[in-house]
């Protein structure tokens, strides 16, 4: 039977009415609301997921927890963009058809969200019946009122970011999103009139300056929409795109991957389906859109206008996080340089790495991604700061009381002061969507329990004394693993067993950290430690079973890690001219083609293996960051690459051909 619980303070549901008025996070221009819902973006199955969608994943995770434990009707979306040219072009380098290399993705995918233990309680694809459906539905809609129209498109367009970009806004000719190529596109098309509700959205974002956050991002999306918008081009003619919803008056086209993927968050949900009604009614504005920073112009531009064409509200919350980067870099499948969360948290366990996201990088800030920083938080703050107080309490339970929780007499401890003050911490954090400030308030918390240990020496006491300090340092851990809850899925409840309490962690509510909860008598059950420590000098290796098998020639090498390789800008060039220098016999200046507005002035010390005439049109490759340097009074602004074979100094070079300015990686 499950025993009563003490209740030293009454019930206060978190949730009792009071005004929030918040700058960081959650817009509550009042109330809390009694629903939530959250979406993370629909990610791009062209590649496997690696830790920067993780980390949005998790961040939603937490919130949805959280806010479920608060009592909230909540629904947590996440799910696939799986439209456009980018999925298209990646099934047919695998020589897949799309279907059936998105369905390969989407298990892939599925199986990592339920490794790290993500509760969402929908996966939308945007290849279901009732979104495409529905999508549809709404482009007839808006070409219905006018909002939609049919006009010529010259421009360019990026498929990795799949936008369109007029001419004036490129940078350098490249994409000014993510700074690769762009292809010309020149077809007839239909257009969403951005320019007619431009100023709408300008003085609804200026009434609610929640909408759009952090604060910066609100500045951001402010100054870009004073500089005048363009309608946007939302289809592309089927010559070009196949992998798309079809336009349904018009089956020469189909519809921009971006104007079907946010219509998702209210396809999910029910839009127009005559069955769902009401669970659009319940959802609808959503609480939260999270997303990364560099799609905030889809989210609170695009999105906010199709939503005002359809007078629907928009989302009450836009918030634009900040990148995990390696190296100074956004991780990105582009870049490759990406750290697989499977593999992560095989080796490390999810708990591990969803602390280690959450706490690490403050909320809405960039934040650098090391595996040595986890392995850091692993040690110091789960194993030697949770992992040892929850031995060392139930140690001493054990010893001293026989493993039953000690009845709380003689005068409380300032813990139970500490307890109160950390959960409010933790939940002003939540609602402002501080996530890693919420951590911080809890391991308050651990701090001052594990510092009772060594102050109070429970060992130097007895009798009722003694009883208070083990009472309230179990009561504390209690407290410790329903605040844990949102944060992680087994370290928690592993607490509540060792307590005692294993039934409580199926149905942990907020208000469960009320102090007091735990019943005398209870009895413990002792178990391993909570997060073992680790030993860097072991896990940190690359992988030690590939350095095994690397062979003894290795031995003794200077091992760079991927961040010093990344450090270093290659590119491939085209020699476009090269000529003798005057007084130095073994120098050749070249003018390299890197892709660049102007070619590169490279001096290469190949005189001796190369004639100058053998080398226009050579393929090379060009540290492209190198420091410029003067060599017998020439600036050589790079260096290529060579390398020494038996006849003497060989170029490298791609053996296929490659753009010039290709990243080389
Ligand atoms: O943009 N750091 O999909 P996507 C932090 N399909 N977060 C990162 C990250 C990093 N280095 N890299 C990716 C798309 N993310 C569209 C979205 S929504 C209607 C359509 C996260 O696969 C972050 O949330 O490129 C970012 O916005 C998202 O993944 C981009 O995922």
């Amino acid at each position: 039977m499950r025993p009563e619980r003490i209740r030293v303070v009454p019930r206060a549901s978190p949730l009792t009415a009071r005004p929030f008025f918040l700058q960081g996070g959650m817009i509550v221009d009042g109330e809390r609301s009694d629903t939530f819902y959250i979406t993370t973006p629909i990610y791009y199955p062209d590649n496997r997921l690696h830790i920067g969608h993780t980390y949005t994943t998790v961040a939603a995770d937490v919130l949805a927890r959280f806010n479920r434990m608060c009592g909230r009707d909540t629904f947590y979306l996440t799910g696939t963009d799986e439209h456009g040219q980018k999925i298209q072009q990646a099934a047919a380098a695998r020589g897949l058809s799309p279907q059936v290399f998105l369905d390969e993705m989407v298990e892939w995918i599925k199986t990592l969200w339920q490794q790290l233990g993500i509760s969402y309680d929908h996966f939308i694809r945007t290849t279901d019946e009732d979104h495409t459906v529905v999508v549809q539905a709404i482009f007839q809609e808006l070409y219905q009122s006018g909002d939609i129209y049919r006009s010529a498109y010259y421009g360019w367009y990026c498929t990795p970011c799949e936008s369109f970009w007029l001419e004036s806004k490129l940078v350098e000719g490249a994409c000014p999103d993510c700074g690769r190529d762009v292809s010309w596109v020149e077809e007839d098309a239909y257009f969403l009139r951005l320019s007619k509700y431009a100023d709408r959205l300008i003085a609804y974002i200026e009434a609610h300056p929640s909408f759009i956050q952090p604060e910066i991002r609100k500045n951001e999306m402010l100054s870009f929409l004073r500089q005048g918008l363009e309608d946007l081009c939302v289809s592309r003619r089927k010559e070009a795109l196949q992998w798309g919803i079809p336009v349904p008056f018009n089956s020469d086209y189909v519809i921009y991957v971006w104007f079907d993927a946010v219509c998702n968050y209210i396809t999910a949900i029910g839009y127009k389906d005559p069955e769902r009604a009401s669970m659009f009614a319940r959802y609808w504005p959503a609480e939260l859109h999270l997303i990364g920073k560099e799609i905030l112009r889809f989210h609170c531009i695009i999105w906010p206008i199709i939503l005002m064409a359809l007078d629907l509200p928009l989302p009450k919350q836009v918030f634009g996080h900040g990148w995990l980067t390696i190296g100074g870099e956004k991780i990105s499948k582009s870049r490759g340089n990406v750290v697989d969360p499977l593999v992560l948290a095989e080796k490390y366990g999810r708990d591990a790495i969803r602390y280690y996201l959450i706490r690490e990088i403050p909320f809405g800030a960039d934040g650098r991604y090391t595996e040595e920083a986890l392995v850091d938080r692993i040690n110091v703050d789960l194993a030697n700061d949770l992992g040892n107080l929850l031995s060392r309490v139930t140690a001493m339970i054990d010893r001293y009381d026989d493993g039953k929780i000690p009845a709380p007499t003689g005068p409380p401890t300032h813990l139970e002061g500490v307890a109160r003050a950390a959960r409010e911490k933790a939940e002003r954090a939540l609602d402002r969507y501080l996530l890693s400030d919420a951590l911080r308030g809890i391991w308050e918390l651990v701090a001052a329990a594990n510092k009772h240990i060594e102050d109070a020496a429970p060992w130097n006491l007895q009798g009722e004394a003694r009883d208070r300090v083990l009472y309230d340092l179990a009561e504390s851990l209690r407290i410790l693993a329903v605040l844990l809850s949102p944060f992680m899925v087994d370290a928690p409840r592993e607490i509540f067993r060792q307590l005692g309490l294993a039934e409580e962690a199926d149905a942990v509510q907020w208000e469960d950290a009320e102090w007091g909860g735990m019943l005398p008598g209870t009895m413990i059950d002792r178990g391993e430690p909570l997060f073992p420590r680790l030993d860097p000098d072991v896990v940190l290796q690359a992988n030690p079973d590939e350095i095994a098998e690397q062979g003894e020639e290795r031995k003794g090498m200077d091992m760079i890690d991927f961040e010093h390789f990344s450090a270093m800008d290659l590119r491939t060039g085209t020699v476009v001219s090269a000529e003798a220098i005057e007084g130095a016999d073994k120098l050749l200046k070249l003018l390299v083609d890197i892709g660049e507005d102007e070619p590169r002035q490279v001096v290469a010390g190949i005189a001796e293996a190369y004639s100058p005439q053998d080398l226009c049109g050579h393929p090379v490759i060009v540290v492209a960051n190198l420091k410029p340097a003067k060599l017998f009074g020439v600036e050589s602004q790079g260096m290529v690459l060579s390398a020494e074979g038996p006849e003497g100094l060989n170029l490298i070079a791609p053996v296929a051909d490659v753009t010039p300015g290709s990243k080389v990686k």
